[in-house]
């Protein structure tokens, strides 16, 4: 039933981005999309669902909630975790009408079988990366981060960012290529999973990859309206294009 299918990730919203926050708005409003998959790290960081109720700081969080809200009632809604946002949960997705999927998740549509994913769980050369992923996902890690006040998850949250973007940094100032999806099992993904194609964000390096038998990955790009020229982009599948490629829209 659904005509045109999007996709968008890695839009990192955070109050002090107004301009990215605009553009995003000025799409959801505007796009012909029967449904849209946002595929992880909407927010900078995700403290938990009650930084709703947090008091002035989350501002950007509310207004984000009210967009949504306002935009599942033209299209249908679906989101995937993030490594920055894996503790949205079904508070706030029901408060902006959103559908939490799987990560990885199946999508039949157009006589193909795509593969959704974030991306960050095949990053497997990022063992650090790995070991803090396997732990952060854990109940137990998260009901004890969670017990924590927000300010304290917020203060948390900024310092793993910081040290973060260091890292990324320091790793290209000494060669070193970004983490990025490992070949092998990326097919050994798409093949269990009976699909062709993998769409995903998390590197931020928009491409599309052959990955031999049939198989390929497409890479969205992470947003921001800020940089010079802009970043930001939108994959779009139609239902009338059977074994078509997703095609890249940029949004102004
Ligand atoms: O996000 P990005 O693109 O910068 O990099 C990711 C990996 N980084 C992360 C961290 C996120 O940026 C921020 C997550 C915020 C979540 C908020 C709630 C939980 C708070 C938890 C508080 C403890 O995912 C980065 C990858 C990169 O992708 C490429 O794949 O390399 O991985 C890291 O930087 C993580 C480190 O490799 C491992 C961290 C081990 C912990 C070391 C503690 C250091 C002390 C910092 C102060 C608490
Ligand atoms: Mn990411």
């Amino acid at each position: 039933h659904w005509q045109r299918i999007e996709f968008i990730s890695d839009l990192h919203l955070r109050a002090d981005q107004p301009a990215t926050f605009d553009r995003w708005f000025h799409y959801l409003q505007r796009t012909p999309a029967d449904a849209l998959f946002i595929l992880g790290d909407l927010f900078e960081f995700w403290p938990g669902d009650d930084v709703l109720e947090g008091g002035a700081d989350t501002a950007v969080e509310s207004r984000c909630a009210d967009v949504l809200l306002a935009a599942s009632r033209h299209l249908s809604l679906f989101f995937m975790h993030g490594n920055r946002d894996f503790l949205i949960g079904e508070r706030f997705a029901s408060r902006c009408g959103l559908t939490l999927i799987e990560d990885p998740c199946v999508l039949s549509f157009a006589g193909q079988r795509w593969l959704l994913s974030h991306g960050d769980a095949l990053c497997l050369d990022d063992v650090e990366y790995q070991r803090f992923r396997a732990q952060v996902r854990t109940p137990s890690w998260q009901q004890k981060f969670l017990a924590q006040p927000l300010d304290e998850r917020r203060t948390q949250a900024q310092a793993i960012r910081q040290f973060s973007e260091a890292t990324k940094s320091s790793r290209k100032a000494t060669g070193m290529a970004p983490a990025d999806l490992d070949r092998d099992a990326t097919r050994r993904w798409l093949q269990d999973a009976q699909a062709n194609t993998l769409i995903h964000g998390h590197t931020h390096q928009p491409a599309r990859h052959d990955l031999g038998d049939g198989l390929s990955r497409v890479v969205l790009a992470d947003w921001d309206a800020s940089a010079d020229p802009p970043r930001g982009d939108v994959l779009r599948l139609r239902a009338d294009e059977a074994h078509g490629e997703p095609s890249r829209l940029v949004p102004t």
